[in-house]
């Protein structure tokens, strides 16, 4: 596919259409380096003409062959300043020498862009990721992964989703279309006072039963936040398994970066990926939810090394984007020979460090730069790409084990062969980077002297019951929360916030007094207290993953939490890691920290698909005295709700209580 002429994509954009061949690049060889960011200037046209505006340019860290720009027209006065020897430096004004770069402190101010506006349909189709024909697959706009949602730091995104989905491949009996949602859009704003935003944003968050009704089938939602943090994410439907069954899809917003580089690469989405569709392996039960390839970037191989290709040319330091998109497995990213430079952790910058592999549990990102300067030499220039699965529970494989060499760099162009080197030794323990490497470029103090937690989280398996998943009888139950958590489709929490919450045990509210300076702690440790009535340990590490904030990592243990004092002494506030999945250990425990400045209905849950759905979750209500619900957002939550649920009852939803699982 030839790159997208420059005058189709300046339509495209100026008219906020989107279509699919805008945003897959084909993969060539030998690409001429971008220059540094330079406006682009043409007088032929209205929109670039340069004059009295601030600046139009392409992103220095958008993909090789690209025509995507980034549209500072408002910032009158500013150029972009981006170089190869300087990718901290994002937009400065040389006269009043303001300028927003990587130490900006992107959670009090941000560029002014421009509105994106995209469209994802979601809808059936079948899938050939690894050889073997899936037929439960569900898409976005047709494609495996979904189109890259893309912006600017500082733009406003709007994502309509249409849900065109017909079925949902669990069983001929209850083949009914299911209602998307769009989850993981949450990190890109925060609502602060003082901050300027163009949309409230609490109910944008796309949790069904949280913050929104059921898209039912054959309607649409829009979505709007505002991109004032930048870097590498992914969105996903948050109902029930569907993401495992390919509703997801890369999400970037290009700014800084804490280390340079010369050009970057597509976003890698790595995952685990099955043969059957998740809503067919729940029902059959716990032996059947397993996985059988690995895929990057979309494409795999079963039983076999994989076929993903990218090109190096010497010398040349490349940006790759990593994201862990899987349902079950923990993964070990390596290249074989090359040394990796890790530089962002979730949507938080961070001072670069290097290593030869780095983990990436589920729902995390990393942001690492790759010199072309291998340290060992391969006679025909093709290098191994290493996904390496997580030992110790944190993968789930059918035999065989699928081939960790998932993918291919190759110096030559023209090669076919295969590479023969060897991988980097590494430990291939479940635990997250280390901590005192993920060390955030803007940093926090956190404030905290409290004598107890706002909230203790214990995951374990419950011998509950209830709440009523269906099929009821063989899937497991987890709760973080003395109770596994089971959603309410028809009924959001933003519409309940006055309801009695007492007997849902999965619902912390956490309030502040108004004080949105105010840290809230969350103690999050597994089950370790073996007599404890009706709970059993569930020994794996959990990516626990919060929405609504970034939150301060102050104690990462893989010792069983012993008493608050000890949580004290090893307790980091100055500048502790933050991002917004951590890795639970086993038998260990988190300490976790945010400021309650964002007041909306959040969800707390254990990234591991499976485990999500058995209960492994929470919500956190916070501050929701704070919490206004304008008229006309209000009418849009009410019509939602209205038309789900006149979808759920016309077939039989609450009759025949077919809700799988917890609800996500
Ligand atoms: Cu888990």
């Amino acid at each position: 596919m030839a790159p997208v002429p420059k005058f189709v994509a300046t339509f495209l954009y100026a008219f906020g259409i989107w279509t699919p061949d805008s945003w897959k690049p084909s993969i060539q060889p030998q690409q001429p380096l971008l220059e540094d960011a330079v406006p682009i200037t043409s007088p032929g046209s209205k929109l670039f003409d340069g004059a009295g505006h601030g600046p139009i340019f392409q992103p220095p860290n958008s993909p090789e062959i690209d025509e995507f720009i980034c549209d500072y027209t408002a910032m009158k006065g500013y150029l972009p300043c981006s170089a190869h020897s300087d990718r901290g430096c994002w937009l400065r004004n040389p006269l009043t020498r303001s300028e927003f770069t990587i130490n900006t402190d992107y959670e009090q101010t941000a560029p002014i862009g421009v509105v994106r506006s995209y469209h994802l349909y979601a809808s059936e189709m079948n899938l050939t990721l690894d050889g073997v024909l899936n037929t439960d697959g569900q898409v976005f706009n047709r494609s495996y992964p979904g189109p890259a949602i893309r912006a600017c730091w500082g733009d406003t995104i709007e994502v309509t989703v249409h849900n065109n989905l017909k079925n949902n491949g669990t069983t001929a009996r209850y083949q009914a279309a299911r209602y998307i949602s769009n989850g993981e859009l949450n990190r890109l704003y925060i609502i602060r006072s003082g901050f300027a935003h163009p949309y409230p944003s609490y109910h944008q968050d796309g949790v069904n039963a949280i913050t929104q009704c059921a898209i039912a089938p054959g309607q649409q939602l829009t979505y709007r936040f505002h991109a004032i943090q930048y870097g590498t994410s992914w969105y996903h439907s948050h109902y029930s398994l569907q993401y495992a069954n390919g509703l997801l899809g890369p999400l970037i917003i290009y700014g800084p970066m804490s280390a340079n580089y010369d050009t970057a690469k597509d976003p890698l989405l790595i995952s685990d990926w099955r043969h059957m569709g998740a809503f067919r392996a729940w029902e059959l039960g716990f032996p059947n939810q397993t996985s059988q390839s690995i895929t990057i970037d979309g494409v795999g191989t079963y039983n076999g090394p994989g076929k993903y290709t990218t090109f190096f040319q010497k010398g040349i330091r490349y940006l790759f984007r990593l994201i862990n998109t899987s349902v079950d497995t923990t993964f070990i990213f390596s290249i074989d020979g090359h040394w990796l430079q890790v530089i962002e952790a979730d949507f938080v910058p961070i001072k670069p460090y290097g290593n030869s592999s780095v983990l990436i549990g589920i729902g995390q990102r990393y942001n690492i730069i790759v010199s072309a300067l291998p340290n060992v030499t391969s006679p025909d220039g093709n290098y191994w790409i290493r996904t390496v699965s997580a030992s110790g529970g944190c993968a789930r494989f059918d035999n065989p084990q699928p081939d960790n060499r998932t993918g291919i760099v190759r110096y030559n162009p023209f090669s076919k062969s295969l590479p023969s080197t060897s991988m980097w030794e590494f430990a291939t323990l479940c635990s997250d980077e280390t901590y005192s490497s993920l060390e955030p470029v803007v940093p926090w103090e956190v404030h905290w002297n409290g004598t107890s937690f706002n909230h203790v989280f214990v995951a374990d398996r419950s011998s509950n019951t209830w709440p009523p998943y269906w099929p009821n009888a063989s899937v497991p139950r987890f709760e973080l929360a003395d109770m596994p958590m089971w959603l309410n489709y028809t009924s959001p929490t933003l519409l309940n916030l006055n309801a009695d919450f007492s007997q849902q045990k999965w619902l912390a509210v956490v309030e502040t007094d108004n004080d949105l300076d105010a840290w809230v702690v969350l103690l999050i440790t597994e089950q370790t207290n073996q007599t404890a009535v009706g709970k059993q340990p569930l020994p794996l590490a959990h990516p626990i993953h919060l929405h609504g904030h970034d939150f301060a990592l102050l104690v990462q243990s893989s010792t069983p939490y012993t008493t608050i004092e000890e949580v004290r002494e090893r307790m980091q506030l100055h500048n502790p890691p933050r991002r917004d999945v951590a890795l639970l250990p086993l038998n260990g425990y988190l300490v976790i920290a945010f400021k309650a400045d964002n007041p909306a209905a959040w969800i707390m849950h254990c990234h591991i698909a499976w485990h999500a759905s058995s209960g492994l979750a929470a919500q956190i209500l916070e501050n929701p005295k704070r919490i206004t619900i304008d008229k006309p957002v209000l009418a849009e939550m009410q019509e939602t709700c209205r038309t789900w649920t006149d979808w759920w009852e016309a077939h039989g939803g609450s009759k025949n209580g077919w809700q799988d699982d917890s609800g996500i």
